[in-house]
């Protein structure tokens, strides 16, 4: 069956195709603690071609992409802006369900800016381009982390099913953020549902409360104010129960911790916090999008009747 996988801790970031079916992304961030390669089933018979930057599995029934571009002396928004316009114009006609971006030197100033900004400002671009321009309310959930040496890295999903974004009452719309945080907002929902599966979707989740990061420097409150947003943007997706427990769902979790030294309390953390019976949890290294978050965590959830 055709897969996308990521892989942790190679040297250099590579997009690959494996085993003839798996589309394989391998990210030079550190696997801290957890069993490693993820594994996402693509539906259906498909083929893998590649289209500019991307190497695309085309299924009967959906799409997915990743790209692995060294970015060099290049600017980042560029490159992010023909990046998303790619991924727009090969998704036309289909819904996008989820976005995985990875940023080399993501906290990096860049004149007044730093990296991530720059990411941001070109990805909106992309997005509101006036042949197709998205909307706050019709962004999908998204992750987006830092990564070591050169290469920029984005996956897509899409799928021809609908998907309804979902918001968290406690955070400000990320598409929302005041000028503070950087030109251009950054363009994504905080989780979304497929509504045909109700699997849910949890973006990159950090202790953020408004627009306002919580507790810098301080991780166990950091990693439960992070946990309050996953709780409450489960609520709004009308998904209470996945997250305390209750094996209503298949669960997977990904962590991404910026300070690998203290990896193991950080895991012993999360593993007492979590629920049990999440079937994978990685805990990734990853520089956070702002310097003073020390963590951030993402999740998919699939309701048990669908699951198999
Ligand atoms: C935040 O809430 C934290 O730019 O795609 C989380 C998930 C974050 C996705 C993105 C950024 C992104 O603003 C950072």
């Amino acid at each position: 069956m055709a897969e996308l996988c990521f892989r942790f801790g190679a040297p250099n970031a590579y997009a690959r195709v494996d085993e003839g079916q798996v589309l394989t992304l391998g990210l030079s961030n550190a696997l801290l603690a957890g069993p490693g390669e993820e594994r996402w089933p693509l539906p259906g018979r498909g083929e893998i071609e590649r289209h500019d930057d991307f190497l695309i599995w085309r299924g009967e029934r959906g799409m997915c992409g990743v790209a692995a571009v060294p970015v060099g002396d290049r600017n980042i928004e560029g490159v992010t802006e023909q990046l998303y316009t790619t991924i727009l114009t090969l998704t036309d006609g289909l819904v996008l369900h989820r976005f995985w971006n990875f940023i080399p030197q993501i906290n990096q100033p860049v004149g007044e800016l730093d990296r991530y900004m720059c990411f941001c400002t070109g990805r909106a671009r992309a997005f509101s381009n006036p042949t197709n321009p998205f909307t706050g309310e019709e962004l999908p959930p998204a992750s987006a982390v830092g990564t070591h040496g050169d290469h920029l890295c984005v996956v897509f999903v899409a799928g021809p099913e609908s998907l309804t974004p979902v918001e968290n009452p406690l955070q400000v719309p990320a598409y929302e953020y005041p000028p503070k945080y950087g030109p251009r907002s950054p363009s994504f929902a905080r989780a979304g549902v497929i509504d045909a599966t109700r699997t849910l979707l949890i973006s990159g989740t950090a202790s953020i409360r408004g627009s306002e990061s919580l507790h810098p420097g301080d991780f166990e409150s950091q990693a439960r104010t992070a946990l309050e947003n996953i709780q409450a943007v489960s609520e709004a997706a009308g998904c209470p129960e996945w997250l305390a427990g209750g094996g209503t769902h298949r669960s997977t979790v990904r962590v991404y911790v910026k300070d690998a030294g203290a990896r193991l309390q950080h895991a012993a953390w999360f593993e007492r916090h979590l629920p049990v019976g999440i079937e994978q949890i990685n805990f990734i290294q990853a520089d956070i999008c702002r310097a003073e978050l020390l963590l951030e965590l993402e999740a998919c959830a699939v309701p048990h009747e669908q699951g198999e």
